[in-house]
């Protein structure tokens, strides 16, 4: 009987924008091309992730659990310039470590891979507590593994002789990475079988369904973690196969796509402008989004974004910084003047904002005078568009064990200790933050302050992503209502979006879902209207519109709503 592989996709981040496991369902299929039987659990979907576990071991028992590990931490470092400590930032490994825990009780042999886990792997490896773990894109890797467990190794013997590859040992886990060449991987071939759940949640939660694009960054940002563990030279996806999963994902609903790449324009945008042409080409309606830097940036990648219906105005770019001499010193992917070019691009188009991202503090050449002149830097950017700068900014750094950053403050731990916040834990894998100057929230307060008077949206990186538990927690019911509702299942999707409700009266897509189950599966059009009611309270502009129609329509004749999706 082939060896069976459960791979899980341990993300506890399950917000209200689904990410749908792709990086596990890539290993798992790469797994499967290697002759073993492999299966995706995503026990986060479920409201209790050990209990999800321990069924799944149970119905189906594997011979290897694969943990894909998405994110160490949402990597927020302060959302606003009070709050209850020195950090906001939520460490995402203390759920994930009873999973590993349970496994290993089990006598099964675990693996550690993914994003997340290779921000830092010997500090993670060991704090999950896992016999090994793997490093970087591993497609080609997980099928040489896939080969020997299906030829009956055992995973310490079929793990390959690889630097990808770490396995649990008693010595102590380095401080950080030392520099590291990523041998040449090669892509799983085909369209990535994907779970049906994640669609649904991302054709329901207007979240994007990703697509890879390309693996590598040929840029060294000092607080990034991507090039040393993607690789320092950018492997573009074959266009066919990208464009063909898309196509498939087209055929099953989804419109929204995120083209997973470090940059979309990284090591320039040729690929990405012929993959979007391809796809413009054969009229495959989709919307794609990706992140990009600003350099370079020309007419024909905004043409070809623009030809798929995205504004360039939406768009955001990753500046890193804005003082010329820190982003020449790898505080961001580009220098100043390839920022304004890329603003006298858009002045030259007609766009009227330009989007983009700062994170300031997360140099050790930073200063109050450098702040000072990003800060100045950005009225300037903000003065030269119609409508300004909409700039997201973020205070201070984390110290990932594989970034330049976290390289330097092990190199410098006396030089760096004044600027560090946090836990200083072996691997830097619990939240550590460098900022300069000042505390992070200091350094909020300075920057907000100084920012202040801009025309363009001006915000903190990601101040709207879910922070509290108890907010996890009600996007899983909604989440859970969503899969229940779509099996045919109205009685424990209207249970779901009650549960949801009782904790937040006012969540939009729960009234929402809970209005369609009402008007489309109870038969209950008062109970609809209540709750459409409710809703429209919430809402203002286009959606606002959209609910006044849906209740007149409610209010004059039928209990059948017809729902957009
Ligand atoms: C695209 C992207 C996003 C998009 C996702 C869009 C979407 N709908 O999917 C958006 C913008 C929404 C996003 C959000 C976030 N992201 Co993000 N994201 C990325 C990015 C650029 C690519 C991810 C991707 O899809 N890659 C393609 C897939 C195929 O690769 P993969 O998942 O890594 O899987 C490969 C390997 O990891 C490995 N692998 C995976 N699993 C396993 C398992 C085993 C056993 C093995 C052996 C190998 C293995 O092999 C796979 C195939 O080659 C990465 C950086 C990067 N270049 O990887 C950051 C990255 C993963 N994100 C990161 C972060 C922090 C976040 C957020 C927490 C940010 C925030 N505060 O909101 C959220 C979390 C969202 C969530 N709910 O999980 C960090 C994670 C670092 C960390 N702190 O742990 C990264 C590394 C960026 C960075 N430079 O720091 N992200
Ligand atoms: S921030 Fe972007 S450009 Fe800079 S190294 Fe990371 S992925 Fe590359």
């Amino acid at each position: 009987m082939p060896p069976r592989i459960l791979v899980v996709y341990a993300n506890p981040a399950v917000t209200a924008s689904p990410v749908p496991p792709y990086g596990a369902e890539r290993i798992a299929q790469a797994f499967r091309m290697a002759g073993c039987e492999a299966r995706v659990l995503s026990p986060w979907l479920e409201l209790d992730a050990l209990g999800a576990l321990r069924s799944a071991l149970a119905a189906w028992p594997p011979d290897l659990v694969a943990f894909s590990v998405r994110n160490l931490d949402d990597a927020l470092v302060v959302r606003s310039a009070d709050g209850p400590g020195d950090l906001d930032t939520t460490f995402y490994l203390p759920a994930i470590r009873p999973l590993v825990a349970l496994a290993r009780n089990r006598g099964l042999p675990t693996l550690l891979g993914g994003a997340g886990y290779s921000a830092a792997p010997a500090g993670t490896l060991a704090w999950l507590g896992a016999d090994a773990g793997v490093e970087g894109a591993a497609d080609d890797l997980a099928w040489r593994l896939g080969r020997a467990l299906a030829q009956g190794l055992p995973l310490a013997e079929a793990l390959p002789d690889d630097p990808r590859v770490l396995r649990r040992k008693s010595a102590p886990v380095p401080a950080a990475g030392g520099a590291r060449s990523v041998p040449p991987y090669r892509q799983a071939p085909g369209p990535t079988p994907r779970d049906g759940a994640w669609i649904t949640l991302a054709r329901h939660r207007a979240g994007r369904v990703p697509v890879a694009l390309s693996a590598g960054c040929d840029r060294r940002c000092a607080f990034c973690v991507e090039g040393a563990f993607v690789g320092g030279a950018v492997r573009p996806r074959s266009t066919d196969e990208v464009v063909a999963e898309i196509a498939l994902l087209r055929g099953a609903g989804v419109r929204r796509i995120w083209l997973a790449a470090s940059e979309l324009n990284v090591p320039d945008a040729r690929h990405a402008v012929t993959v979007l042409r391809a796809l413009a080409d054969r009229r495959i309606d989709v919307e794609v989004s990706g992140f990009l830097q600003p350099a370079p940036v020309d007419d024909a990648l905004l043409d070809a974004l623009q030809a798929l219906g995205t504004d360039p105005a939406t768009l955001s770019y990753e500046f890193g910084h804005l003082d010329d001499t820190l982003l020449r010193a790898g505080a961001g992917p580009a220098n100043r003047r390839s920022i304004d070019r890329l603003v006298e691009l858009y002045q030259r188009r007609g766009h009227r904002v330009l989007g983009g991202s700062v994170l300031l503090g997360a140099h050790p050449l930073e200063t109050e005078a450098s702040v000072d002149r990003a800060v100045a830097a950005a009225h300037e950017l903000d003065s030269a568009l119609p409508e300004g700068l909409g700039l997201a900014w973020a205070a201070g750094g984390r110290v990932y064990a594989n970034a330049p950053l976290g390289r330097w403050v092990a190199a410098n731990l006396e030089a760096a200790r004044p600027h560090l916040v946090g836990r200083l834990t072996s691997g830097f894998v619990a939240p550590l933050v460098y900022c300069r100057p000042g505390t992070p929230r200091e350094l909020f307060r300075r920057v907000e302050a100084g920012l202040k008077g801009c025309r363009g949206p001006m915000q903190a990186l990601n101040a709207e992503t879910v922070l509290r538990p108890d907010a996890l927690r009600v996007e899983r019911w909604v989440n859970r209502a969503i899969l229940a509702k779509e099996a045919g299942a109205p009685g424990p999707a209207v249970a779901a979006c009650r549960a949801a409700l009782r904790r937040e009266p006012r969540h939009r897509e729960a009234l929402k879902q809970l209005g369609l189950l009402q008007a489309n599966s109870l038969g209950d059009a008062r109970g609809a209207l209540g709750t459409f009611r409710r809703l429209r309270a919430e809402l203002a502009g286009a959606e606002a519109l959209e609910i006044d129609r849906v209740i007149s329509q409610l209010s004059a004749s039928s209990t059948v709503l017809p729902t957009r999706r």
